[in-house]
């Protein structure tokens, strides 16, 4: 098989940058505060219920991870500190860099606070060099953020996505053109989005290890084991991935929810609690300028039963204190609590000018046309500087 270049028959080229922090919110711990710097940090609730959300590298060493329970990572790694999270700061950096990337390119889709896609094809300043760019990328974000990125460039977002994971943490990694396929071959299986570990376990069963077992399989040989999965990992195999950059997504919904360490009871502290997610959402509200007319009230019980209590009015919520009592009206109305209260979220929707319909999430089988076939390989064009 020829390595291929694949691109959409009907775009030219395109030169994809991702952006992303490393160990995002444990880092920014560490610029805030020296004493954690060289140390294992994990952000996230220490308790019992508690789980990490980032891990420094220090930390990682010991094989803490996000989304491990805390205790696992605690036994893990004894000396592990746990810092509680400011989202705020994580928030204020997440514009900083979302400032930096408008410098090159207004073709910007953030999929976290922490990470985007950008696609400089053709940048801003006219700089040409994809690689150029993320490496001034990385170094404005160190420059004013006193953090570190890590970057992949690529001919999509699939492999630029790979790609910035490669080198971390305070790394760069170009896969041009021409190297993609054999970068997608030698890459272990679990690494394509996707594919968790029940997945790699299957996929070792069937004699796949690397990208490159992947591609060796026919089509239908995927589609019998990994059903709708098939033509995405049939393309990702060969490095193919038409979907475009997708800049300024409408949100659907503006929201907030707090899972408590100690089950609420009283309505007292219901009210409260609720109280203080009606602040924490209405300034975000008024920091995307949203408006809506629907309010969501979210309730998980301590048997993790969940339920859902929505109010829609006719015109857009005019204030903040509309906002509350309606949030008010929806909890009143699920009072008296059957059982202790874990977790409370409020949501505003129905926000004027979404929802938009289109699927934002990379899922299998979205990777570009249902076509299997590979295209020849095309010349890469001199001006197609990486
Ligand atoms: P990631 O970019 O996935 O991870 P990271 O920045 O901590 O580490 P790295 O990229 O260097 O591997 O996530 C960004 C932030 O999002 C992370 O710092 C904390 C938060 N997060 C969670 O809260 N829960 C999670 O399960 C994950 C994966 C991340
Ligand atoms: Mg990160
Ligand atoms: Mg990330």
């Amino acid at each position: 098989m020829s390595k291929s270049v694949d691109h959409d028959p009907h775009h030219p080229p395109r030169k994809i940058i991702h952006i992303d922090m490393d160990a995002f919110f444990a880092s920014v711990e560490q610029r805030d505060n020296p004493e954690l710097r060289g140390k294992p940090v994990a952000v996230g609730g220490g308790s019992l219920r508690g789980v990490v959300a980032a891990a420094s590298y220090e930390a990682r060493v010991f094989g803490v991870r996000s989304a491990m329970p805390s205790v696992t990572a605690k036994r893990r790694c004894p000396d592990l500190i746990f810092v509680h999270h400011r989202f705020e700061v994580y928030r204020e950096v997440s514009r900083q860099i979302r400032e930096v990337f408008h410098r090159y390119t207004d073709l910007i889709e953030p999929l976290s606070l922490d990470e985007a896609y950008l696609d400089v094809t053709d940048d801003k300043l006219g700089v040409g060099s994809a690689t150029g760019i993320a490496e001034r990328i990385r170094q404005a974000i160190r420059e004013e953020t006193g953090l570190t990125a890590s970057a992949g460039v690529s001919y999509n977002k699939f492999l630029a996505k790979i790609a910035s994971d490669q080198n971390k943490p305070d790394g760069i990694c170009v896969v041009r053109p021409h190297e993609g396929a054999a970068f997608v071959g030698a890459l272990p299986a679990r690494r394509f989005y996707g594919v968790g570990p029940k997945t790699a376990e299957k996929m070792a069963r069937l004699g796949i290890h690397t990208g490159a077992d992947l591609r060796g399989k026919e089509l239908h040989f995927l589609r019998e084991h990994f059903g709708k999965s098939a033509e995405y990992l049939h393309r990702a195999s060969r490095g193919i991935d038409y979907r475009p950059v997708k800049p300024d997504r409408v949100r659907k919904s503006i929201g907030a929810e707090r899972t408590y360490s100690n089950d609420l009871n009283t309505e007292v502290e219901l009210r409260e609690a609720l109280d203080h997610i009606v602040d924490i959402v209405w300034e975000r509200i008024e920091k995307n300028r949203g408006r809506g007319r629907t309010v969501t009230l979210k309730v998980k019980y301590s048997n993790f039963r969940q339920i859902t209590r929505a109010r829609s009015i006719d015109t857009c919520i005019a204030g903040k204190q509309q906002f509350a009592a309606l949030g008010c009206e929806l909890l009143a109305g699920v009072l008296p609590a059957p059982l202790g209260v874990r977790l409370l979220g409020l949501t505003l929707s129905a926000l004027e000018g979404g929802p938009k319909p289109a699927s934002e999430t990379p899922a299998a089988g979205v990777l570009g046309p249902a076509s299997g076939a590979i295209a020849e390989p095309k010349p890469t064009q001199h001006s197609f500087d990486f």
